[in-house]
């Protein structure tokens, strides 16, 4: 097994940072040493078969985004990622592990559906890859389906309180599968709006001619997703379920989780970097010549974007830091504006809702600290070390230690990315959500289970090598 050394660099964990040098055999990390070290006697860099120099260069565990949706079926469409482009895009972008959602759509067995993904996936990833299952239909086939989920590596689930009639789940279902969930220690992961109320928002906007794609956002508004979360959290607390709610975008929504935790409630909160820095205005102001304004569809997503003189954003970077948020991840959902996002021209509820975004967390989430939002360790810990521990991955991925799975990058806190179609772009997407942003840092050298795969500016992963992650029961259980 070919050995590496990774010297000269700052190792950054959630917890700390320190000069030191990574020593990799095969596949996992050997030891952290000090600056230098020899080993037996022995001069490392002299000995082993790599030498990856960083200095003045940070060393962290590979990201995990704990949110994508490669070839989600959406809207009579399907992302336009596949697994070999989205995991191949995300290791560009110093994501070494995905977590996707294998979807159960209405009349299929749970089993079947996360056969599907199974087959979707395998001998496609560059990365390492674990499933969470989309339950699109709560039945007692399902429920006890569920039951049987952790012996598959795949410890949480999703429900939908939107979208009737594709995902979505009432109450009396959310409470079963909580029920469930309780029993069996599965995480329930919650797309919290209230659909159907939605819905009707969404006819009445259509029905006065209000048709372009800013509508989407003003359909779906904050107390659509107040409401929802705070019903989530109710009948999560009935049940005694652990709850993660994804892509919180509303302040009231981080308000409501905040309150629960405060209570001891076992409650988890995602965001994710669409909503800490893009919004509705932007999105409103959007036009161009080949568009108009359905230009704005690009940043069609749900949750939707909010209004920046609400000040959401603020609201949620000072979550992240006192930790009423605990992660961020992408939802990932990309979809093209030729022959996808422009199914809704002309209505804004036939848009797919989604953005790309797998390929640049980790340097939006950078700008965070270079901007003072964040600190390096907070960087660390709500991109790879709380996922991994939120997701039944800890110590194998999300860390820097002997033992874990090398999956780490060396990133440039003086190098500088900018991202757009045509820049640093590889996703399968004929635009990009992020055009325009300028990192002040950069994502240097990527290495999966101890193969580069990203040598600076050269792509060196292959299908094939990323290999589906059995997940273990989430390690913020009490
Ligand atoms: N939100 C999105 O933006 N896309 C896919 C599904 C979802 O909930
Ligand atoms: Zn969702
Ligand atoms: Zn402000
Ligand atoms: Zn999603």
């Amino acid at each position: 097994m070919a050995t590496t050394l990774i010297r000269g660099g700052t190792v950054v964990t959630a917890t700390g940072r320190s000069l030191a040098d990574v020593l990799i055999d095969g596949e996992t990390i050997r030891a952290v040493l000090a600056p230098g070290s020899e080993l037996l006697g022995v001069d490392l860099a002299a000995s082993v078969d790599r030498v990856i120099d960083a200095t003045g260069k940070y060393v962290i565990p590979g990201g995990i985004d704990a949110h994508t949706h490669m070839e989600l079926p959406f809207g009579g469409t399907a992302a336009s990622d596949t697994f070999e482009t989205g995991t191949r895009a995300a290791a560009w972008g110093g994501t070494t592990t995905i977590v996707d959602f294998a979807v159960q759509t209405y009349g299929q067995r749970v089993e079947d559906g996360l056969a599907a993904w199974h087959e979707k996936a395998a001998g496609s990833c560059a990365i390492d890859y674990g499933f969470h299952q989309i339950v699109g239909d709560v039945d007692e086939a399902s429920l006890a389906a569920l039951r049987g989920l952790a012996d598959e590596g795949i410890s949480s689930y999703k429900l939908f309180m939107a979208y009737p009639g594709v995902f979505y789940s009432d109450d009396a279902q959310i409470l079963q599968a909580m029920q469930v969930a309780a029993d069996t220690g599965l995480m329930t992961m919650m797309h919290a709006e209230n659909g159907p109320a939605i819905d009707v928002l969404v006819r009445q906007l259509l029905e006065q001619g209000k048709r372009d794609p800013y509508f989407h956002g003003v359909a779906r508004a904050w107390q659509m997703e107040e409401e929802a979360t705070h019903r989530a959290i109710m009948l999560a607390h009935l049940t005694n379920a652990p709850l993660y709610v994804v892509h919180v975008s509303a302040k009231q929504a981080v308000a409501q989780l905040a309150a629960a935790r405060d209570t001891g409630q076992n409650v988890f909160g995602e965001t994710c970097p669409q909503y800490l820095y893009l919004s509705l205005e932007e999105q409103l102001g959007a036009s161009s010549d080949e568009w108009g304004a359905f230009e704005g569809a690009k940043w069609v997503c749900s949750t939707p974007l909010r209004s920046k003189h609400e000040h959401h954003s603020d609201e949620l970077w000072s979550a992240l830091r006192t930790n009423d948020l605990q992660m961020v991840s992408t939802d990932h959902c990309p979809f093209c504006m030729k022959d996808q996002k422009e199914l809704g021209r002309g209505d804004f509820s036939k848009i797919p809702n989604g953005i790309g975004g797998v390929e640049h967390r980790m340097d939006l989430l950078y700008q965070g600290v270079v901007d003072g939002q964040i600190s390096l360790e907070r960087w660390v810990e709500i991109t790879a070390t709380t996922p991994a521990r939120m997701f039944g991955l800890y110590g194998r991925k999300g860390v820097i230690q002997a033992g874990a799975d090398a999956d780490i990058v060396v990133y440039d806190p003086k190098g500088h990315t900018s991202i757009g179609v045509g820049r640093t772009h590889h996703m399968n997407m004929d635009h990009s959500a992020w055009e325009g942003f300028e990192i002040d840092g950069h994502v240097d050298t990527v290495l999966s289970r101890g193969r580069v795969i990203v040598d600076d500016a050269q792509y060196l992963g292959r299908p094939g090598d990323g290999s589906f992650v059995k997940r273990g029961l989430s390690q913020y259980l009490v």
